[in-house]
């Protein structure tokens, strides 16, 4: 997979994909990312990439003319469009379904924002879809892009080490994960519970089941379907 970034702070993605999985699965060649400065492409001494809105408001937008050059130039990095994805709180929101879907692409274009966002003809021009990572608000679509490469990448076959299992975690069945416990056996007084060091599995797989479906019941009920919320 080839991942492009569009984005007026590129060094904000320096230290993520410098660490750990996502490092891990660029030196495999599993995944490239390149980020890539929307200011780099505006024509004016001020290299000014924001204008106030037509009609008045607060806070600035993004003009069309960086940002549709810096994508045409983006473009034509890989032979492949793939998806064209626009990092707002007003697009559907991301889920582990989406994540599995966009892990499909060969290629993926994000497009973070900054300031109250994009002129309008951006998104229309471009033919981008839009993408929330959740209902609160963020400074910019950065931090949003990267939450949409680290839930994408993880799922790439190879990306993960021989422990880790993307099939296990949360959300793979449609329910919260089971409490998990390491050694030692007693911290402060705070026991282990007892059927784990049982070695009985079928009594383990059992209990596992029941405390997720407990806790999904008591923190994400919304997850088990609208009657149960
Ligand atoms: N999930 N933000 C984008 C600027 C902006 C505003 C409108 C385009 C249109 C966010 C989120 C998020 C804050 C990123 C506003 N860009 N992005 N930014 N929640 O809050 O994705």
């Amino acid at each position: 997979m080839r991942i492009d970034i569009l984005t007026l702070f590129p060094e904000m993605f320096d230290s993520p994909l410098h660490h750990s999985i996502l490092h891990r699965a660029q030196e495999r060649g599993i995944v490239v990312v390149a980020v890539t400065n929307i200011r780099d492409f505006t024509t004016d001494k001020y290299r000014k990439v924001d204008d106030k809105p037509y009609g008045g408001g607060p806070g600035m937008v993004m003009m069309p003319g960086p940002v549709f050059d810096c994508f045409e130039h983006v473009e034509k990095l890989a032979p492949q469009r793939g998806r064209v994805i626009l990092l707002t709180p007003q697009g559907p929101r991301l889920d582990q379904a989406k994540a599995r879907e966009l892990a499909q692409e060969e290629r993926l274009i994000l497009l973070a924002g900054r300031y109250e966002g994009f002129d309008e003809r951006i998104r229309l021009g471009l033919d981008a879809e839009p993408i929330s990572i959740g209902d609160y608000v963020l400074n910019g679509g950065e931090l949003a892009a990267m939450v949409i490469v680290d839930s994408v990448v993880r799922l790439l076959p190879g990306a993960l080490g021989d422990e880790d299992s993307a099939q296990d975690d949360s959300f793979s069945d449609g329910l919260l994960e089971y409490p998990q416990y390491t050694r030692p056996e007693d911290f402060r007084g705070m026991k282990v519970p007892g059927i784990l060091l049982s070695g009985d599995h079928g009594k383990i797989a059992e209990w596992r089941r029941r405390q997720s479906l407990e806790r999904t019941a008591n923190w994400r009920p919304d997850l088990l379907g609208p009657d149960a919320r």
